[in-house]
């Protein structure tokens, strides 16, 4: 009986997120990096492997949760308080957590160009973090900063619905995965940022930049086909939606926003990454950065 609501349930999962990628907008997908094809594709999946658990945020709020009513805790009210980067990859995989949890906050957005990167640094979050970076979280009298600390923070506090799996082995394991977004798959990424900034004076230099592009390409196509393996037959990385997804996912949009590789030829891992952007919360991260780029990077004016 319970396995067959746990099939009736993750068979309605997954019909609402095929609706949700069907009703997505052509421009909407182009800002998740994925065409109508590989989101309408997945249709064709068997649904037994999908998850029996909806996100708690429903997708007509899910832009709007940080600035609902306050959690009361004695005689104090306040509303957690994030301070994030319109074009901050590790803030916006807070963001991304939070609205997973369907948690309250209130968000404060630092100065960020792609000339002068984060300039002036907030005061707030110097005072919070020695390296001045965001994210920065206060909870209460309780202030944090490092996306991964925040998110084991989150759910320590915040449990339901979790984000790692329960069996310890696959907790380290989705640790794992999210360290080898965050310090494996990253520096490459990273190679590509200079398409985003001004062009070195130097033609030179410039080249030197782009051939550094061209290694750390040919290093996210090695790491992509890893990761197609691993996905192959799986909805996620773990039996459910979790924060190896959300950290894996971060990357992978932002090595598509840099015009690095496309998903073609790894068709486990372009299914994930269309299934995790069809997520309402995942489809709001993508759609505020695609924003976001859309008023400040040049690769985004250029595409327009
Ligand atoms: N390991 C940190 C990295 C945070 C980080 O690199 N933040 C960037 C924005 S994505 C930043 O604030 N950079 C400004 C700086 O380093 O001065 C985390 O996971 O939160």
């Amino acid at each position: 009986m319970a396995r067959a609501l746990d099939t009736l349930l993750a068979w309605q999962s997954r019909a609402a997120e095929r609706r949700q990628l069907a009703e997505l907008s052509d421009r909407e997908l182009f800002d998740m990096g994925l065409d109508r094809a590989t989101a309408i594709g997945e249709a064709g999946k068997p649904f037994w492997r999908a998850e029996a658990r909806e996100t708690r945020i429903p997708v007509s709020t899910v832009g709007a949760a940080r600035s609902a009513a306050p959690r009361f805790s004695g005689v104090e009210a306040w509303a957690m308080k994030l301070y994030s980067g319109p074009l901050s990859l590790f803030a916006r995989k807070v963001e991304f957590a939070l609205y997973e949890k369907g948690l309250n906050f209130e968000r404060v957005m630092v100065p960020f160009t792609q000339e002068a990167g984060y300039a002036p640094k907030h005061p707030a979050v110097l005072a919070a973090n020695p390296k001045g970076q965001v994210p920065v979280l206060e909870d209460g009298d309780l202030t944090l900063f490092d996306s991964t600390l925040i998110l084991e923070y989150l759910e320590d506090a915040y449990p339901a619905p979790p984000l790692y799996p329960r069996d310890a082995r696959d907790k380290a394991r989705c640790r794992l995965i999210e360290l080898e977004a965050d310090e494996i798959l990253l520096p490459p990424i990273r190679s590509l940022m200079y398409r985003n900034a001004p062009a070195d004076p130097d033609p030179a230099r410039q080249e030197a930049r782009a051939a550094e592009g061209r290694r750390g390409e040919a290093a996210i196509r090695e790491h992509y086909a890893r990761l197609d393996r691993r996905l192959e037959g799986r909805d996620y990385f773990f039996a459910a939606f979790g924060v190896a997804d959300i950290a894996m996912f971060m990357m992978v949009l932002w090595a598509l926003r840099l015009g690095g590789p496309r998903l073609d030829g790894h068709p486990a891992l372009a299914r994930w990454y269309a299934r995790t952007c069809a997520r309402p919360a995942g489809r709001t991260v993508a759609a505020e950065i695609a924003a976001a780029d859309r008023e400040l990077s040049p690769l985004a004016r250029a595409a327009r």
